[in-house]
């Protein structure tokens, strides 16, 4: 049985250069010299570029180009995890083949512990911009490559442990899931993401990606791991989503009674196909990969944050309260159409008057869902946290206890580019605010008629790069949007 490390345990045992590190760059560089000289569409199936296309690659005109099975991801659905379990052990066994060695793991990358925030520096090998070091790339935030730490953690931390209490793998009725939003065919973009997927997954890359900057400051681009179509050419994509792999055991042995939708053939038995290093192909169905074990790896550690586990079964319901009651179908008690999500935006919801079903007769356990459909936009920050019944002209970091939740822009602008085979309507994310309108109410602080909404963006608005620049130029207006922001009862 093979382990996958944790890197940072790793480099505190061993320096910045294990082992495991030391072959890696190899594979990398092996997998570059592979790939056309000067630029133009990767050739070789084992090249750097090639794999990274697996994933995404856009066309000059922004859209994905599909051709030799590119821009295959999945995101905003319960495909996510599964796919990129694919991608991960597809990459890994060339790797494996580069460097003769099938013993060979991918370390992972826990960039948001919530017990050990020293782990939120990117590691010291990949930025170590020494020449011949190709897990460096400038195309990366030039704060994390100095070695500071993820920006957010005060927030993204709570994202994590909220998005492992959560005890649903999926659903179809818009009421939010741990792994993404039921959906019968594989698609690139858009849908319901899961809660893993969206802060603790998405956050990652676009904090990391940061943005790229004339000498004059002004931003021009996301960096690699921001984008879809330039992700995994950062060496690091492969271990944070080695996290993410991970992070789906966590939460799977977290609780006995959790399990993945294998009952459902749309998700069982779809199949995905990557390249082999011998040519041909390897795929799986999801039925196949859902046990590491089988697969021949498991990871060095599954212990879940401690907020997890000293919540304990009883708390699990406290930090999704009304999870475990019967599901009912969802109401929706208000909604705001064309919501601008801007930095310091405000949107005010007003909510059903009927004092029946007002949410503040609420007699039984029920959960309270503020929902963001089709968020879409090409200018934004990497990450916003969603603020209720702010007062006016208050700080949002005054009020922490008013944190509805914090959303990530991965993959919005992807989503929001329609073509032949995108729609380009956006991504949807679920926020469980059960216990904060709980709170409000207590304190006086919850209207029955209203609700407002407010946006904070953390980190600088950039543009995401889509399409020829010289063509198109970028907007340079934040115009990040949601078509509805809608409060659910469910
Ligand atoms: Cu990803």
């Amino acid at each position: 049985m093979r382990i996958r490390s944790d890197v940072w345990q790793l480099t505190r045992d061993h320096g910045d250069w294990p082992q495991v590190l030391v072959a890696y760059r190899s594979a990398v560089r092996a997998m570059r010299e592979l790939d056309p000289p000067g630029g133009g569409p990767p050739v070789e199936p084992r090249s750097w570029r090639y794999q990274a296309a697996l994933h995404g690659r856009n066309r000059p005109d922004g859209l994905p180009d599909t051709q030799n099975g590119w821009s295959a991801c999945q995101h905003g659905s319960w495909f996510f995890l599964a796919w990129h379990r694919m991608y991960l052990l597809a990459f890994e066994m060339l790797v494996q083949r580069f460097l003769d060695d099938d013993e060979w793991s991918l370390p992972y990358w826990y960039a948001i512990d919530p017990d050990d925030p020293a782990k939120a520096v990117l590691p010291p090998a990949f930025r170590d911009a020494t020449t011949t070091n190709t897990l460096f790339t400038g195309e990366r935030s030039p704060e994390m490559n100095a070695g500071q730490p993820l920006e957010g953690l005060d927030f993204l931390g709570p994202a994590l442990v909220a998005s492992l209490a959560d005890d649903t793998y999926t659903t179809d009725d818009g009421t939010g899931s741990f792994g993404g939003g039921r959906r019968d065919r594989p698609a690139y973009s858009g849908g319901e993401q899961g809660s893993l997927e969206d802060a603790p997954h998405g956050s990652v890359h676009v904090l990391v990606g940061g943005v790229i900057t004339d000498d004059a400051g002004t931003p021009l681009r996301r960096g690699w791991m921001g984008q879809f179509d330039t992700a995994a050419l950062d060496p690091v994509f492969w271990l944070h989503h080695a996290n993410i792999d991970r992070l789906w055991q966590v939460w799977l042995e977290a609780d006995a009674t959790r399990t993945n939708p294998v009952e459902e053939m749309a998700w069982r038995d779809t199949r995905f196909s990557f390249p082999a290093f011998d040519g041909g192909t390897v795929s799986w169905t999801i039925a196949e990969v859902v046990d590491t074990e089988a697969l021949g790896y498991r990871y060095d550690s599954v212990k879940p944050p401690s907020a997890l586990r000293s919540a304990g079964r009883g708390g699990l319901e406290s930090l999704q309260p009304g999870r475990a009651q019967a599901r009912r179908p969802p109401e929706v008690v208000g909604a705001a159409t064309g919501v601008a999500m801007a930095s310091d935006a405000t949107t005010t919801i007003g909510l059903s008057a009927r004092p029946a079903r007002g949410l503040e007769s609420l007699d039984e356990p029920r959960r309270v869902l503020l929902r963001l459909e089709g968020i879409t936009g090409s200018v934004c920050a990497p990450v916003y946290n969603v603020y209720l019944n702010l007062p006016e002209n208050a700080v949002p970091a005054d009020f922490p206890d008013r944190l509805a939740g914090t959303i990530s822009t991965f993959g919005v602008a992807e989503s929001s580019v329609r073509g032949r085979e995108q729609e380009g309507t956006g991504v949807t994310k679920v926020l469980d605010i059960t216990d904060l309108q709980g709170r409000l109410a207590a304190a006086g602080a919850w209207d029955a008629q209203a609700v407002s909404v407010r946006f904070e963006a953390v980190g600088p608005e950039a543009p995401a790069v889509l399409g020829d620049p010289g063509r198109r130029p970028p907007s340079r207006t934040a115009d990040l949007r949601a078509a509805r922001v809608v409060v659910v009862r469910a």
